[in-house]
């Protein structure tokens, strides 16, 4: 079975990437969400990575705060995509989690979305337009989701229009 596969390096974690779990829900794409530390738990981090491939697991998606190594990690134990989300869990707001997960060494890539909410969002819709390379139907509900999206931008200009005239 393909799926997509997250893991967060805390609990803390899952308030913003519940955003992630639910867009890929919306598209009716399988996943799997785990907890598992590149710190406190690197043994199950390194375990799981290869069960989740050998389950079918296409692409991994690795959400952490701070000095945020998993996505990295990940990256060493795979050639999957991996996706890696910044967090915002400590005072320096997430920079710490960005340059954390996006300075990679060279041939060892984490394709590095924004910090927070969008980027949870931004890695699911990633996620799906990599599997929608050998999906036609994933493909043509992406290309839809695209069409609504302009189709709203039309409507909130329109209702502030009115606002406006009014
Ligand atoms: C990171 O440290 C986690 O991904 C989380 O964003 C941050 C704080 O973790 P907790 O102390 O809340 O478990 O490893």
């Amino acid at each position: 079975m393909k799926f997509v596969s997250i893991v967060m390096g805390s609990k803390s974690d899952y308030e913003v990437m519940k955003s992630c779990s639910q867009t890929l829900e919306t598209f009716g794409v399988k996943f799997e969400m785990i907890v598992s530390s590149a710190h406190r738990s690197p043994a199950r981090t390194a375990e799981y990575v290869q069960s989740a491939e050998n389950k079918g697991a296409q692409v991994f998606i690795a959400a952490a705060g701070m000095a945020a190594h998993l996505a990295g990690v990940l990256s060493s134990k795979t050639v999957k995509p991996i996706i890696g989300v910044p967090m915002s869990a400590s005072a320096l707001g997430g920079i710490d989690a960005l340059l954390s997960t996006v300075q990679m060494p060279a041939g060892m890539p984490v394709a590095t979305v924004a910090i927070g909410k969008a980027g949870a969002i931004n890695s699911a819709y990633l996620a799906m337009q990599i599997l929608a390379l050998n999906d036609e139907e994933l493909a043509a509900k992406l290309k839809e989701d695209r069409v609504t999206k302009a189709k709203n931008v039309e409507k909130d200009s329109l209702e502030i229009e009115t606002i406006i005239a009014i």
